[in-house]
């Protein structure tokens, strides 16, 4: 029996879909994102779910006694305290799988436009040159002949592998557990991946481990004809060693969807050569974000009617199922 009319807490802004799925069975309460939630006591003793496209601190969870479920919108869930949550046994669920395709497709696109400076070509047509200069440039850099590193080999890094290999570059990674059943090569260090390759792909979670992991050192040692491309977080890349990187020449090109403060982005990075920048639009499609959207809700409502879930994550495995 579905237990409809319990209170789901949504903080700030989450894609339309989720309020839709959950309204009619549901009481919904939004709330600004802030410290803690404005909220009454009475209000909040009634909470026992949050939706969320964001964050949820333990400050939070502590203000919510009822609280039983917090369902992240996103397959990363870095903005929610998971080791609070597990403490205090409320699950946690993200959004796996579902945005696979779209994020690894976006991330061969990204190193595409990073190599072969589509939108600046485009650009120049746009802007009349070809007409009165000539043909574009021919790019410095190509695909042809990479080796490609990929930080990272889960879900989403092992189909960005896939859909390289019809590329015909070399594929190499760095994890800390080799990933079984699989031919690249795999290195123990992000250090000796990056000695090895040529172009990098970060696609690793937002970890206390994988902060700034990309620094001065990891681009000196993919070298002046490297191309990083982050489609992670940008917790994982020392930004300021990045931008001198690219100024010095120390790598050859960056392609970053993400960044550590977003929305901002640091106008030396604006301003550094050969980048490729997008606003954190790996998974933005109307079809994967509904997909997305749906997997929150569908968590929620599973929680509710069956005390199941489909995606909790590691550290709340649903005790009390
Ligand atoms: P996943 O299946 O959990 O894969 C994570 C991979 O990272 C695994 O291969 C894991 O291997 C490796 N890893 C984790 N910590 C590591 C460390 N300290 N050193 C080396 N490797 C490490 O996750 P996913 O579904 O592929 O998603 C990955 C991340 O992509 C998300 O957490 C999110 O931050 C980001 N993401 C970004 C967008 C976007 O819009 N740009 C969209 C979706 C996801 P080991 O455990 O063996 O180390
Ligand atoms: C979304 C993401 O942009 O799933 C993730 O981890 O980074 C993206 O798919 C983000 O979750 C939207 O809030």
């Amino acid at each position: 029996m579905t237990d409809t009319r319990a209170t789901i807490l949504v903080p700030g802004r989450i894609h339309p879909r989720v309020l839709e799925r959950l309204q009619d069975r549901f009481e919904i309460l939004n709330v600004p994102v802030g410290e803690y939630p404005d909220l009454s006591a009475e209000d909040a003793a009634r909470v026992r779910g949050i939706a969320v496209s964001g964050s949820v601190s333990e400050a939070w969870m502590e203000r919510l006694p009822a609280l039983e479920i917090i369902a992240n919108f996103g397959v990363g869930y870095d903005g929610v305290d998971a080791g609070a949550a597990a403490r205090r046994g409320i699950i946690v669920t993200n959004t796996p799988d579902v945005l696979n395709d779209e994020v690894a497709d976006t991330t061969i696109a990204l190193l595409l436009n990073t190599l072969r400076e589509f939108y600046t070509a485009e650009r120049y047509l746009r802007d009349g040159r070809w007409v009165s200069e000539g043909p574009y440039r021919l790019t410095p850099l190509s695909l042809r002949g990479r080796h490609v590193g990929l930080y990272g080999l889960g879900r989403i890094g092992l189909e960005i592998a896939k859909r390289l290999e019809p590329f015909k570059v070399k594929i190499s990674y760095h994890t800390r557990s080799p990933r079984s059943g699989i031919d690249y090569a795999h290195h123990d260090s992000l250090e000796a991946l990056a000695e090895a390759v040529d172009t990098l792909i970060c696609i690793v979670p937002k970890t206390p481990e994988t902060f700034k992991a990309i620094d001065a050192k990891i681009l000196k040692a993919l070298g002046p004809n490297g191309v990083l491309i982050n489609v992670g977080r940008g917790w994982s890349v020392d930004e300021e060693a990045l931008v001198a990187a690219l100024n010095e020449g120390t790598i050859a090109a960056a392609g970053l969807d993400v960044f550590q403060d977003e929305p901002t982005v640091p106008q030396s990075l604006l301003d550094a050569p050969n980048t490729s920048l997008l606003p954190h639009v790996a998974s933005a499609s109307v079809p994967t974000r509904n997909a997305m959207a749906d997997l929150v809700a569908d968590n929620i409502i599973g929680w509710f009617d069956r005390r199941q879930v489909l995606t909790p994550v590691p550290e709340t495995p649903v005790v009390g199922a």
